[in-house]
């Protein structure tokens, strides 16, 4: 390590950190040293390139860039002598008469610095008329005035060393350099995928975010809060004008470090969408149900009702029906919310049928980790790949779905860590990887058991490890023997040879990690693919140390807390088994009326069949929309037009809303208060920004609402006491309290009130009987549903980058609805030129449940016998055609793999 260096600065004995600059140390002792090409935030490499920041060096001749500079022992360095202050004066009088006259952005960085050094008018000529740069604003997000341009890099910086998007370049020299996109395409045109990094870095407003013109600093008040998309859990800072947002700016999170993904910076306005719910509705008598509601003419079928009448209605429907209710919570709302959700279905009705989209999502991946590991949750975060040297990413397409944890996997690759996707499908990070392996879908445990085999087979593995901190390992190492990978080559489609050099690198690890995504869970051999990835783990010791571990990436903002609250029909809050009696007492202490049946409940589709069947009568489905997200949503939607009695509670008239005979209008994540849990078990507070709408309310304080009409003694007057209450049953929030929360992100465990909490858990034992982790061997199943002559494409279904599942908020996102309009699937350019099918055109798309029309694109990433379609869209509904067929264990149905026919659609038939 090196040492602490001291010298002097401005006449006062200074100490300068290893790795640290002038400027770093200027800053950290107060003294403001000018900067504009330099930004002081996490990712940033200082450049030097404006000299804004020029400090004076005893005995040398020239000035030096303070923020490149590193301080050595017994450096006198001045800040405040005049030589210094005209020369950075004079740099920023330079840059000055090159700006707009009508600054777009006189908040900038830039504008404040001249105007701290008292520049205010430039003596230089501006720049020739003919050279100013023209306008761009192709782009629906962002604004590009290169007038304002001081070709400092910082875009550039932000676009390829931050983001690692690589869109931005510089082109040109001097006076003429300037960014460009994707050679000279105008920014709308360019592969940008609109991060908005480089409008958060650049200094003089030459890109700003188009909501924030004419003046970024024109706004009536700034709210920190957590991005309400993806699991990543982005902290970030709502700019609001006028009780709108007006722009937002990332935050310093621990798992974002300042950086955010177009949702997260530009998808916000679905909260001002003029459809939201401000009023109470409840179904006139006799109005049909189904998909025949205009979500902004809700007339028809509806009517207004104080919250008194509303609340009434919907209680009563429920109240005294025992087992006939389920309910669906929600992994959009607070932990609070989720704690309240299933203690109302629980003390309420007598039994455990309550259940949220986890069941859809990593309910496979969660059923392995407790089987084996003692634990759902990650072992490590994913900013922890930092410190690894090689890298597993399997069925998961960050790039698109989780934008900012995949910055981190770019960096990591770019600093020559070996990243190894596997993927029956090219994705975003394909270029960023060692290996990438595009086997056939479905085939993961014949492609993982056959590098596991090599890696016995070739004495690779972590004996020390295995034995101290592992059981079943004589049972694995037998049952790997059948998966030799020339054999296997032939189910999963990768060579015997690529197999084995996987294993190789992955055993030579020295720190080494896995994430895991939907392709991996959403299969009916999910839990069979996540033991494989365990074992995989286990078996090389990579679990429990930095750079090591087993991340499934979570997918909703609070899928996490949701599971960790109990919105689970197996466990009470912090997956405490309802078949426990020791743990049903327990909660009974605390909730103090209502016994905790002993039996697990139904689970997502479970509920659904049991509509079907008349077990199920009554519903209450808090924010999440089954009407679009479940498979055969035929038969979903048939479930739920059968209820006799649904209550709905979302911010919109969704899909499942046109199901409902009462709709409770709740308040959306930026207008309430309340924690929530990220993929990396971070516990973050969210805060609201702008008022609900109408007579929108929190969602705690309906579910209170209802709990009282349903004969509950609650008396819950602010998420605060949730909380309170959820710390005596759950031991993961030890040491984490309301008060820490409101001031700092905490990850779980944390052992102590000073403690940030543990990045990295299980390097000593593990949370099972013996505290060993168990290798639990799994053989080939075969999709249930396999192509055949009538149905000979593999139909996979996911997401995209600019929409959010259902279509519920992005859709009413005006920026993202923009970018990504229309409903699209994506095959092969040579599968189309076979159908004859043009890109742009439409295609049919039939599976044994149903059929749909859909924009086929030509993506050369998709195979040429597979489809991918993203669920977004009610117009062309995935889940029209996708097998509800479950894992045993998860019991999570299989929407990576249906058997479908594509077909080109007749011109006439278009319409
Ligand atoms: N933009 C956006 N981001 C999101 C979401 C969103 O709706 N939109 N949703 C959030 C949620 S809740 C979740 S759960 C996450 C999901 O995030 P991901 O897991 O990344 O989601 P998917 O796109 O469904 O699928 C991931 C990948 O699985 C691959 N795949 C398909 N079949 C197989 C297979 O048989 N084996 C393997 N190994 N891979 C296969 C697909 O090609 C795809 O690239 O995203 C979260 N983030
Ligand atoms: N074909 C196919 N289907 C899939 C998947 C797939 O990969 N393929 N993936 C599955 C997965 S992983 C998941 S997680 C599910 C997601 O399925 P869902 O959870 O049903 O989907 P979302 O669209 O996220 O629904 C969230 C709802 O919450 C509402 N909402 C947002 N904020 C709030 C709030 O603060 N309060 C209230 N009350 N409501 C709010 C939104 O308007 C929206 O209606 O989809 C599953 N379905
Ligand atoms: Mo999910």
């Amino acid at each position: 390590m090196p040492e602490t260096i001291r010298f002097t600065l401005d006449g006062q004995e200074v100490e300068a950190g290893p790795g640290e600059t002038i400027w770093d140390v200027a800053k950290r002792e107060g003294t403001a040293i000018p900067h504009l090409c330099h930004r002081d935030a996490p990712g940033y490499r200082s450049d030097g390139n404006c000299r804004a920041c020029m400090v004076g060096i005893e005995g040398e001749r020239t000035l030096a860039a303070s923020c490149i500079r590193a301080p050595s022992e017994g450096m006198v360095v001045t800040t405040d002598q005049p030589r210094e202050v005209a020369a950075r004066r004079m740099v920023v009088e330079l840059l000055l008469a090159d700006q707009p006259e009508e600054a777009y952005d006189k908040s900038s960085r830039f504008h404040e610095t001249a105007e701290a050094q008292g520049v205010a008018e430039s003596r230089f000529p501006a720049m020739a008329p003919q050279e100013v740069p023209l306008l761009d604003n192709s782009h629906v997000a962002m604004a590009v005035n290169l007038d304002a341009c001081i070709q400092c890099g910082l875009c550039v910086r932000a676009c390829r060393e931050v983001q690692v998007n690589d869109v931005i370049g510089m082109a040109g020299r001097g006076h003429a350099a300037f960014p460009v996109f994707d050679q000279d395409d105008p920014m709308g045109d360019s592969t940008c995928v609109a991060c908005g990094e480089c409008v958060e870095a650049c200094p003089t407003g030459a890109l700003m975010p188009r909501g924030a013109i004419p003046d970024r600093s024109d706004i009536d008040r700034e709210v920190k809060s957590v991005c309400p998309y993806c699991g990543v859990g982005c902290q970030l800072t709502f700019k609001v004008k006028d009780d709108k947002i007006a722009w937002v700016e990332g935050a310093e999170g621990p798992a974002n470090e300042n950086r955010l993904c177009v949702k997260g910076r530009f998808g916000f306005d679905y909260v001002h969408h003029d459809h939201r719910l401000t009023v109470p509705l409840i179904r006139k008598d006799g109005a049909e149900k189904g998909l025949n509601v205009d979500p902004g003419n809700w007339s028809t079928h509806f009517r207004e009702a104080t919250w008194e009448e509303a609340l009434d209605v919907a209680a009563n429907g429920l109240k005294g029906r025992g087992r006939e209710v389920a309910g669906f919570g929600s992994a959009k709302c607070s932990n609070e919310e989720a704690y309240l959700f299933q203690k109302l279905i629980r003390q309420g009705f007598g039994h455990n049928n309550v259940d949220h989209c986890t069941r859809l999502c990593h309910a496979s991946s969660v059923a392995a980790l407790l089987e084996n590991v003692g634990s759902g949750a990650v072992t490590a975060t994913f900013n922890e790949i930092e410190n690894a040297d090689v890298a597993i990413v399997i069925g998961a397409n960050p790039t698109e779905n989780h934008p900012v944890a995949a910055t981190y996997f770019k960096q990591f690759a770019k600093r020559g860590g070996q990243l190894i996707v596997m993927d029956p499908r090219g994705q975003g990070l394909k270029r960023h990887t060692s290996h990438m392996l595009q086997f056939k879908p479905g085939a993961d445990v014949s492609m993982l058991n056959a590098i596991m085999h090599v890696i016995v087979d070739e004495d690779l593995y972590d004996r020390q490890y295995i034995a101290a901190m592992t059981e079943n390992w004589e049972a694995m190492k037998a049952h790997l023997a059948e998966f030799p990978p020339e054999k296997m080559e032939a189910i999963c489609g990768i060579p015997a040879e690529t197999l084995r050099d996987v294993a190789r690198v992955w055993a030579g690890a020295k720190s080494g990690m896995i994430f895991w995504g939907m392709g991996i869970s959403q299969h009916i051999h999910g839990t069979d693919n996540s033991r494989c990835l365990i074992s995989l783990a286990l078996m090389c010791g990579q679990v429990g140390r930095p750079g090591t571990g087993l991340h499934p990436l979570r997918g909703q903002n609070n899928v996490q807390g949701a599971s960790d609250a109990g919105l689970i029909p197996m466990f009470l809050p912090d997956y405490q088994s309802v078949t426990d009696d020791g743990v049903r007492s327990a909660f009974h202490e605390i909730w103090g009326e209502g016994e905790v049946a002993p039996e697990k409940g139904l689970t997502v589709v479970e509920i659904m069949d049991a509509i079907h069947e008349g077990d199920i009568r009554a519903m209450y489905i808090l924010g999440e929309n089954p009407a679009m997200s479940d498979p055969d949503v035929d038969h979903a939607r048939a479930a739920l037009a059968k209820l006799d009695h649904l209550v709905v509670q979302d911010i919109f008239l969704t899909e499942t809303a046109n199901y409902a005979d009462v709709i409770l209008p709740a308040s959306a994540w930026v207008e309430k208060t309340g924690t929530v849990t990220n993929t990396n078990r971070q516990v973050q507070m969210g805060r609201p920004a702008v008022p609900w709408p109408g007579q929108a309310r929190e969602d705690w304080w309906i579910t209170t609402e209802l709990a009282k009409r349903l004969g509950l003694g609650w008396d819950y007057t602010h998420p605060r006491e949730v909380f309170a209450e959820m710390k005596q049953s759950m031991a993961s929030l030890d040491n984490i309290t309301w008060e820490r929360l409101e001031s700092e992100a905490v990850t779980y465990p944390s052992s102590g009130l000073d403690d940030p909490g543990a990045a990295i858990v299980f390097a000593d034992a593990f949370p099972r009987d013996g505290g060993r982790a168990r290798f639990t061997p799994a053989s080939v199943v075969p999709p249930d549903e396999v192509p055949d002559t009538d149905y000979p494409f593999v139909l996979i279904t996911g997401r995209q980058l600019e929409h959010w599942h259902t279509g519920a908020m992005t859709r009413r996102a005006s920026m993202l609805d923009a970018l990504e309009p229309e409903a699209n699937c994506s095959l092969h350019p040579r599968t189309l030129r076979k159908l004859g099918v043009e890109p742009g055109d439409l295609v049919r798309l039939t599976t044994r449940r149903g059929s749909i029309k859909v924009m086929a694109r030509a993506d050369r990433a998709v195979a040429e016998d597979n489809v991918f379609l993203p669920f977004a869209y009610v117009e062309a509904s995935a889940n029209l055609l996708t097998n509800p067929a479950l894992d045993p264990y998860g019991k999570i149905p299989e929407f990576k793999y249906s058997a479908v026919r594509v077909e080109a659609i007749a011109p006439a038939d278009v319409a």
